[in-house]
């Protein structure tokens, strides 16, 4: 059974309240893609990060406590990059957070709504996080004034890509790095569980958002600057044909398929020095 954190030499709670602007962030930043880099230097740039990925700042309360929920599988370059650009990025923002690489175990078909509910849980179960960022592994801000926190409605972080030419495609996105509090991912019961392969869950959630009357908030498209690294599609997770479908009948699905009907064995979860690795067997389809 894991222990709360306050086990960890993170800093115990200060007594004041970090401000509502972070003061030290820097706007607008500098992210390429074009030198990998390795774990080892991300620690060494980053002495202050807890083993499992977690950091608190020591000087004042965090105003929130995020867990950042990172669906996974083979995509390890990417993932230094993430958190080579995150991490200085999350502690300028005085965030109480952690970071929850949910890995898919074996090579079945990639179900990346369901790592995020099970990332959901899992970082629940380790502690009492208050907003759930839920971002994918090759997506960096390229503004830290774009808080990787929850607002009063559900948060669309990455919303001006490079790969879409730094504007929406279409306005009820919700894909890339999004943003919901505990309140707001319950009552839309989660992500649904079973779209299998690419596409289509980011749609369903942002149908499951409207049909619990709730909006979308997101940052205006100078601080919503993000850029994403390219790369072909992965192995086993071809479109799923089924989409299409799937998403005209949220309405039905939405309270039978989600966080309620969740279902997932745990294959382990480890405390690495950068990040929390959960490995979970999700299932077939
Ligand atoms: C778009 C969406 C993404 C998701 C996806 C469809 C944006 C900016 N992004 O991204 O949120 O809705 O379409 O499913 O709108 N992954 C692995 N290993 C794999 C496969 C996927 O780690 O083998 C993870 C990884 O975090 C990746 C994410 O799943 O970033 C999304 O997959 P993608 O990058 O292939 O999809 P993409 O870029 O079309
Ligand atoms: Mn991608």
């Amino acid at each position: 059974e894991p222990s709360p954190d306050e086990t960890t030499s993170l800093p115990s709670a200060a007594p004041q309240s970090c401000p509502e602007t972070p003061p030290r962030l820097v706007g607008p930043h500098h992210v390429e893609f074009s030198n990998p880099v390795s774990l080892e230097l991300v620690r060494k740039e980053n002495p202050e990060i807890q083993e499992g990925g977690r950091w608190r700042p020591k000087d004042c309360t965090a105003r929130q406590k995020v867990a950042i929920i990172i669906p996974y599988r083979h995509r390890k370059t990417h993932l230094k990059y993430w958190l080579y650009y995150l991490h200085p990025i999350l502690q300028r923002q005085q965030l109480d957070y952690g970071v929850y690489v949910v890995n898919q175990y074996g090579e079945t078909t990639f179900n990346r709504a369901k790592l995020m509910n099970v990332g959901f849980t899992e970082a629940l179960k380790q502690y009492d996080y208050d907003c759930f960022v839920f971002s994918d592994v090759d997506i960096v801000p390229a503004d830290d004034r774009n808080l990787y926190k929850c607002y009063n409605q559900p948060r669309h972080l990455s919303v001006a890509l490079d790969k879409f030419g730094f504007r929406l495609p279409y306005e009820r996105i919700f894909g890339g790095a999004s943003a919901m509090n505990k309140e707001q991912f319950t009552k839309i019961n989660g992500y649904p569980n079973n779209y299998w392969g690419w596409g289509g869950e980011d749609d369903d959630v942002s149908n499951r958002l409207s049909i619990r009357g709730l909006s979308i908030s997101r940052p205006d498209s100078i601080i919503g600057r993000c850029r994403m690294i390219t790369h072909t599609e992965d192995t086993n997770n071809a479109p799923n044909p089924k989409r299409f479908d799937q998403i005209k009948h949220t309405r039905e699905t939405i309270d039978r398929d989600g966080l309620s009907s969740l279902q997932y064995r745990l294959v382990s979860v480890e405390k690495c020095p950068l990040y929390t690795n959960v490995t979970v067997d999700v299932g077939t389809p």
